[in-house]
């Protein structure tokens, strides 16, 4: 008899495991139909130092966010090149990087080909926690990402806050 009561705890362990599956299913659906997602988080680490020479630095900003007495160096690149006079030659697309330069690593925090449209980044504390909040309106697209200093791990926690890529024909940015 012991084999047909291992073989009947299986089929109920099987059981739970679909009815478990199911409602986490259920859930999900659930808050994919909110504009916020919380559910996609994903960690940025460090990684070695990369030459940028050949991009268009935009915009810099530095702030010691580690608290070592040293500035890190948060920098938006383009593949976009300036003209002889000085000026952004925009294409429908370009490559746009969102580099924390420190000392001999770097963060990757957004790294993408941005077809008609622009990336905004902001730099703020939040309950004295480092975050740089990613907005990028695009034609056929909308989101807005957090990046926050995890100092712990000294890493970067990804909130994908809104993920709209389905749908979208914007009309003004
Ligand atoms: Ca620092």
């Amino acid at each position: 008899m012991k084999p047909n009561i291992k073989y009947i705890v299986l089929i109920l362990s099987l059981m739970l495991s679909i009815f478990l599956a199911g409602c986490m299913n259920e859930n999900t659906e659930n808050e994919n139909n909110q504009i916020v997602d919380e559910n996609k988080k994903e960690v940025i680490s460090s990684s070695p130092v990369e030459d940028f020479s050949q991009l268009t630095l935009l915009e810099s900003f530095n702030y010691d966010y580690d608290l070592d007495g040293t500035e890190e160096a948060i920098n938006l690149y383009t593949s976009a090149q300036k003209n002889s006079d000085g000026e952004m030659m925009w294409d429908d697309g370009q490559i746009f990087k969102l580099i924390i330069h420190d000392d001999d690593k770097i963060f990757i925090l957004f790294d993408e080909y941005v077809q008609l449209g622009k990336i905004n980044y902001y730099v703020y504390l939040e309950n004295d926690i480092f975050t740089i909040t990613v907005i990028s309106p695009r034609t056929a697209s909308f989101t807005v990402t957090d990046y926050v200093f995890d100092k712990d791990t000294n890493s970067f926690l990804v909130n994908r806050l809104i993920e709209k890529i389905t749908d979208i024909n914007m009309l003004k940015i």
